[in-house]
């Protein structure tokens, strides 16, 4: 036997990348997470988009909550963005979570608080009268004074200079103040700086830009015109 020849190893096959579905809806926020992870990656995936109104019946046996958005994942469901979010990350690179595992933790946090603070947004869309306008107004003010200490002083991002995972669940979270501001006097960003600049390069960042169509603020203008409240009125002047 020739001992000097090396056995030849075999070849690594490439884990192929799994087709990627998107079930999603025009406006949703946390479907716009999704996109943007998606984009920051670099994975191709299709978006099918539903109406939640009207659900149709293959997505009720994908979703056990009946929300958007779902990973379709070679067909097999994925929900809560969340976790959708935390999969990609692990399926390609680059990393957006970061390597720290307490800094990882406390980021995880954060993105339960852009929920919260996208539940206060849905509060202050559909309030039905003044104080309770003016009650999630105040709310807000709360969580956006919160996310202004948090923030990292030098930017651009959540963390500094990695576009991580904070970043995408907020992305959406900005989109809604560009209508929000032309329908009342709502000063949230306007004595924190780092809030500001936040926004602004979240709004230049092109992963966030493609999370929504190019309608996108024609529908959620019609979609809050027809909530019934009073954001709606002043939307209808
Ligand atoms: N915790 C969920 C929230 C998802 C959610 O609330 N999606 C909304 C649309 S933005 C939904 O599908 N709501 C159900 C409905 O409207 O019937 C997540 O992070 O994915």
């Amino acid at each position: 036997m020739d001992t000097t020849t090396p056995p030849s190893l075999p070849t690594p096959t490439p884990t192929p990348t799994p087709t990627l579905v998107l079930v999603s809806h025009a406006l949703c926020p946390y479907v716009q997470r999704a996109a943007i992870v998606l984009a920051e990656k670099g994975l191709p995936f299709e978006r099918r988009d539903i109406d939640l109104s009207d659900k149709p019946a293959w997505f009720l046996a994908v979703s056990p909550l009946g929300k958007t958005p779902v990973l379709l994942v070679d067909g097999q469901p994925l929900f809560e963005s969340a976790a959708i979010c935390e999969y990609l990350d692990e399926l390609a690179a680059p990393r957006l979570h970061a390597d720290d595992a307490l800094v990882r933790a406390r980021e995880r946090g954060w993105m339960e608080f852009g929920s919260a603070t996208l539940n206060a947004i849905a509060g202050l869309y559909n309030a039905p009268d003044e104080p309770a306008l003016a009650r999630w107004q105040a709310d807000l003010d709360g969580k956006f004074a919160q996310v202004e200490q948090a923030l990292a002083a030098d930017g651009p991002w959540f963390a500094g200079d990695r576009f991580g995972l904070v970043d995408a669940a907020f992305g959406p979270v900005f989109r809604y103040l560009d209508l929000f501001e032309r329908l009342g006097d709502f000063d949230w960003l306007r004595q924190r700086p780092r809030l500001t600049a936040w926004r602004r390069a979240l709004a230049r960042r092109t992963s966030v830009q493609g999370a929504v169509a190019a309608d996108y603020p024609q529908r959620l203008a019609a979609f809050v015109r027809a909530r019934g409240s009073v954001l709606s009125s002043r939307a209808l002047r």
